[in-house]
């Protein structure tokens, strides 16, 4: 086991395994009986692209074993930044055959979040598209290869691979001895207890931590989480949301879909002009997406652009707060279900369930999905509070980790000495026993469901000439829910717009999704008591800052860049 890993405690773990929930088996050991099960069946869906079962065993076998023969040993890490596609799904489950932990980037990362990322996972390979949109990822991959020392292989997906880079789609075919191969990888595999992916955290710190999940934890997740919204061999998933992201990953997600003999169809982006002609042509049951999106679909539906994608069975919406009007507008507009689903890379999620009332769909965000995930609601001593009352949220149980990788200050803040994660959102506990989320007491502004840690832009500020102090915050918005919004003491004489603070972090080689869209200069930050900047105050401060200029606002999101 790779040092930096957290373990469940001895008795704890023993316990999982007694209820089932860790069933002992490396992820990728399903594969092969999917294609058992499911064989000619269509398993993913990328444009023109359809892999059945067997092909998608086949595929990820053969490169999983190449992969091996390039130099990559079990044990490893790989940086793994790809847009939806079948390049995703193959490599990240060739990944879980040959025990390698897929570093799960997100595609509007670049150098600053990738260097970093590949550096503190060791990782021995990364992979990239050619481009995406008008961006070279391909150059800025090997740019993070040339920086980081551990790395061997840079793989691009894509028509072309330059120069030392390795084709991933030529790697992506059948073996030629596809039942030596089978044997070989079967031998080599993981132990359940092994890492199986790094996903990243939404962060409140410099820089994003590496949560990891391991075989046993995560089959778990996927596994219960495709129980609870009915996953079947009739489901068809739509991809909208980032794949690399748990939600669509794992929550059923890609896995859920693919343990049950369900169809994946990927979307480059959530886009309502692309995402619902897509649903409707390929038949989807079942799509996760976070509120801003949902708002889209609902609006161009509504406005008559789009017909309600016919086959919708189950929206589940999550990532940030789904404000009730827009709740209450999804089944009516939409069609199918509307789940609400309140989940965290760290590990607990809750979902409302598809048979539950109207109004606690629409005013609740779920319930706890394991008979052993234990929660806590605490005030400010970490005592719990009255029932209904609001407070801090704590959790433990089979799929939340008790540690965060190779960051033991860190954790000795965000766990209880005895495991329990501060998820760092302010709850209530509803009479029906669903949770309500209120708000948080961590320092990261929720954009529509990207997570940006205010510590890390405040950081990045920093870097500038004629800064003095600075306040990243959140600033509510009617499109997003929050946009950030940089409040900033400068030296004298020194000058500062939005667009000359978006230069020159955009220069810093940062995901665009975390540039402040509204900047406030002042001549000093309120202090609390205890002298402490007080973030409360500045978030009253700068809700009723204008609007900025078009020319300053980052679009939406969309998966695509
Ligand atoms: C999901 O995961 P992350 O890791 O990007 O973000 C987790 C945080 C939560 O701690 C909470 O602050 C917020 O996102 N959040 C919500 C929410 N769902 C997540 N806030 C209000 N209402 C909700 N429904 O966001 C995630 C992971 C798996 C499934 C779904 C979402």
């Amino acid at each position: 086991m790779r040092e930096g890993f957290v373990p469940w405690p001895k008795e704890t773990a023993e316990h999982y395994r007694a209820a089932g929930h860790w069933r002992g088996r490396p992820l990728g050991a399903y594969l092969h009986e999917w294609a058992e099960n499911y064989g000619d069946t269509v398993a993913v869906v990328d444009g023109d692209t359809r892999l059945t079962y067997r092909q998608l065993a086949l595929c990820a076998d053969g490169l999983a074993a190449r992969l091996l023969d390039a130099g990559l040993r079990p044990g490893d890490a790989m940086l793994v930044q790809l847009p939806n596609s079948w390049e995703f799904v193959t490599l990240t489950l060739a990944c879980l055959r040959a025990g390698i932990a897929p570093v799960m980037a997100l595609p509007a990362h670049r150098g600053h979040e990738l260097r970093h990322l590949a550096s503190h996972a060791e990782v021995t390979a990364v992979a990239v598209p050619d481009r995406l949109g008008d961006f070279d990822h391909q150059a800025l991959g090997q740019e993070v290869a040339e920086a980081t020392p551990t790395v061997r292989l840079l793989l691009v997906a894509g028509e072309t691979a330059d120069g030392e880079a390795t084709s991933l789609r030529a790697l992506a075919r059948p073996a030629d001895d596809p039942t030596t191969t089978r044997t070989r990888l079967d031998r080599l595999a993981p132990d359940s207890g092994d890492i199986a992916v790094f996903l990243l955290s939404g962060g409140t710190t410099g820089l994003p931590k590496l949560i990891t999940r391991t075989h046993d934890d995560y089959e778990y997740n996927a596994r219960r989480s495709a129980e609870v919204c009915g996953f079947d061999r009739d489901t068809v998933y739509l991809v909208a949301l980032p794949a690399g992201h748990n939600f669509p990953l794992a929550c059923p997600g890609i896995l859920g879909a693919l343990m049950n003999g369900g169809r994946v169809v990927l979307s480059r982006t959530p886009d309502p002009d692309r995402a619902l002609p897509l649903m409707a042509a390929e038949g989807v049951t079942i799509t996760a997406a976070v509120p801003a999106v949902a708002q889209r679909w609902i609006d161009a539906v509504a406005s008559g652009r789009h017909p309600a994608p016919p086959a919708l069975r189950l929206l589940q919406v999550g990532g940030a707060r789904l404000a009730p009007e827009v709740a209450r507008r999804a089944e009516p507009v939409l069609g199918g279900t509307l789940q609400q689903v309140f989940g965290m890379a760290e590990g607990l999620l809750n979902y409302t369930r598809p048979n539950d009332p109207d109004d606690i769909k629409i005013e609740t965000q779920g319930r706890p999905m394991s008979p052993d995930d234990e929660i806590m609601i605490v005030d400010a001593s970490d005592n719990p509070v009255p029932p209904g009352a609001m407070g801090s949220l704590l959790t433990r149980g089979p799929y939340t980790p008790h540690g965060y990788y190779r960051a033991p200050e860190h954790n000795a803040r965000a766990f209880t000495p005895d495991g329990w994660y501060r998820t760092g959102d302010i709850v209530r506990l509803h009479p029906s026993g669903n949770l309500v989320v209120e708000g948080r007491d961590k320092d990261l502004i929720n954009r529509g469901g990207e997570k940006i840690s205010a510590e890390e832009v405040e950081n990045l500020i920093y870097r500038l000439p004629g800064v003095s102090r600075v306040a990243a915050v959140a600033k509510a918005d009617p499109d997003l829910g929050e946009r950030v919004c940089a409040v900033v003491v400068t030296e004298p004489g020194a000058d500062m717009t939005l667009e000359s603070l978006r230069a020159a972090i955009t220069a810093m080689e940062v995901a665009r999704y975390k540039l402040p869209e509204h900047l406030m200069v002042v001549d000093e930050l309120p202090l609390t008591k205890v002298g402490k900047i007080d973030k409360k105050r500045l978030r009253e401060l700068v809700r009723d800052l204008d609007e900025p200029a078009e020319a300053g606002r980052t679009p939406t999101p969309d998966t695509a860049t």
